[in-house]
């Protein structure tokens, strides 16, 4: 049988870790195997390159890459494989992680970046869209996914008996 494909989480800094370990904690949730990377578009070109090229090879399926402020680390990485490139913006202190959204999201035609929001839940929506696109020819984790979606339905549920049940007492 034919091994799993992988996702590789890539960061542009190790500073980015307490925002992209999000996207570790919910590929492990899935049970989806993955490796971590601090890969720098700019401090580490050659790095990035070879870690783009060789991507499918090391059996990769989808790559998830965040950095901030001149983020271009997921686009070099989207310019040089054909795995789908999921970025993820960091938040940042000057500008608010404005400046790394749209130099993630803002590609030329022909490279897409599937871009996420900036931060925590970008990162967590980043490791779910992996489990998505890895999902199309994965039963077991299409399966995970319909759950989660119950879980998520039901975890709402139950924060609106919370309140009414807040709201009730307050009223007393
Ligand atoms: C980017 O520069 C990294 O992705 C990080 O978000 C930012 C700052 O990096 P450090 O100066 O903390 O290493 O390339």
């Amino acid at each position: 049988m034919a091994k799993k494909p992988k996702v590789g989480i890539v960061m542009g800094s190790d500073s980015d870790w307490p925002t992209m370990e999000e996207a570790a904690g919910a590929l492990k949730e899935f049970g989806v195997p993955f490796d971590v990377d601090v890969i720098s578009a700019h401090r580490s070109p050659e790095k990035a390159h070879d870690y783009a090229v060789n991507a499918e090879s090391r059996g990769y399926g989808v790559l998830i890459a965040g950095a901030g402020g001149a983020a271009h680390l997921a686009g070099v990485l989207a310019s040089l494989t054909t795995l789908p490139v999921i970025g993820v913006p960091m938040p940042t202190t000057a500008l608010g992680g404005l400046d790394s959204l749209y130099a993630t999201v803002q590609m030329p035609g022909g490279v897409p970046v599937a871009t996420m929001g900036i931060g925590k839940s970008g990162a967590r929506n980043a490791a779910i869209f992996a489990v998505q696109i890895l999902a199309v020819s994965d039963a077991a984790l299409s399966k995970k996914l319909k759950k989660h979606k119950k879980d998520l339905a039901a975890s709402v549920e139950k924060k609106s008996k919370g309140l009414k049940a807040q709201l009730k007492k307050s009223r007393r």
